[in-house]
């Protein structure tokens, strides 16, 4: 299992906000290397696949409808550690709990449109890059 690798998206709020080109260059400064990036939408199956495990949470179907509801930006990280320094770097999955400098305090608007996804762990990074990428499209 790899650890050097994690999978971000840049959700459809982040889009629609013209923060791509910001929301980037955070990323890349932060010495992350963009192995694979593109511009997609997710459909509903896709995001029911991709949030099964919170099925049963209240906010499923809010969820669902919000990261469906226009393009996101998927893209695979690369750095030492990168699942745990992404997460650092995006901040609570609250915006108004995130740290000073990261992505969700900068570009997140609450804890339904918090602008950034970033994997958990390396095995649900591997899973997630894979759900978005295929073999040629990582480099
Ligand atoms: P994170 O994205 O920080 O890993 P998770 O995995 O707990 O957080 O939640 C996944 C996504 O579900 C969040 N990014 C957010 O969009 C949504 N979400 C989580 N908690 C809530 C909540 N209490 N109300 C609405 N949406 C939520």
């Amino acid at each position: 299992m790899r650890t050097d690798r994690t999978f971000a998206m840049l959700k459809p709020d982040s889009v629609e906000k013209g923060f791509i080109g910001a929301i980037l260059e955070k990323i890349t400064t932060s010495g992350f290397k963009i192995v694979a990036m593109k511009l997609t939408q997710m459909t509903k199956a896709d995001a029911e696949s991709f949030y099964d495990v919170h099925r049963e949470r209240p906010f499923y179907l809010e969820l669902i409808e919000y990261i469906t509801r226009g393009p996101i930006v998927a893209a695979i990280l690369e750095k030492e550690n990168a699942v745990e320094d992404f997460r650092t770097l995006i901040g609570a999955t609250n915006p108004t709990e995130a740290a000073e400098g990261t992505i969700r305090k900068l570009f997140a608007e609450s804890i339904g449109e918090n602008a950034v996804h970033g994997s958990d762990s390396n095995e649900n990074a591997a899973v997630e890059c894979t759900f978005h990428f295929s073999g040629r499209e990582m480099f």
